[in-house]
């Protein structure tokens, strides 16, 4: 009688090996198997950059997949919403960086994001800070440092 009982589990866990062992009979594009054939896109870039003010180019997003796969770029984080990726996968401000007129979110020149690279089933993600560098430029700009340094 028990096995009876349990025959028909017998059977469902038989056709289930048999369905891994084949491959060429897995239909189903979600099943483990596929997930674990992809290899993640991976990024390559430095933790920290530094841009002079008035220069909205940051750097060029280097990435690769090793199965070829479509990447999609995106930057995440505090202060994301003041930066793009253009279609030559330049990360950009969104504006002209002033250092004397501060954007990130504390106001501190530095600005912290994350790129996000996914290939539609796994991602890379990498957090960079982006430092404005300040620049001498006007007698207004060099007269306001001055006086910061005498407060
Ligand atoms: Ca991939
Ligand atoms: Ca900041
Ligand atoms: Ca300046």
């Amino acid at each position: 009688m028990i096995n009876l009982r349990y025959f028909p589990v017998f059977i469902y866990l038989l056709l289930l090996m048999a369905g891994c062992g084949s491959g060429s009979g897995n239909t189903n594009p979600n099943s483990s198997e596929s997930l674990n054939s992809n290899n993640p896109p991976s990024l390559t870039l430095n933790q920290d950059y530094n841009v002079p003010e008035n220069s909205s180019l940051v750097v060029e997003v280097a990435y690769s997949d090793l199965d070829g796969d479509e990447v999609n770029l995106s930057v995440e984080g505090t202060d994301s919403e003041s930066f793009y990726i253009d279609e030559a996968n330049q990360l950009r401000f969104n504006f002209s960086p002033d250092y004397e007129n501060a954007k990130d979110s504390n106001g501190d020149n530095y600005f912290e994001i994350e790129i996000i690279a996914s290939d539609g089933k796994d991602n890379d993600s990498i957090s960079i800070l982006v430092a404005i560098i300040n620049l001498r430029e006007n007698k207004f700009d060099e007269l306001a440092i001055e006086n910061l340094k005498m407060e």
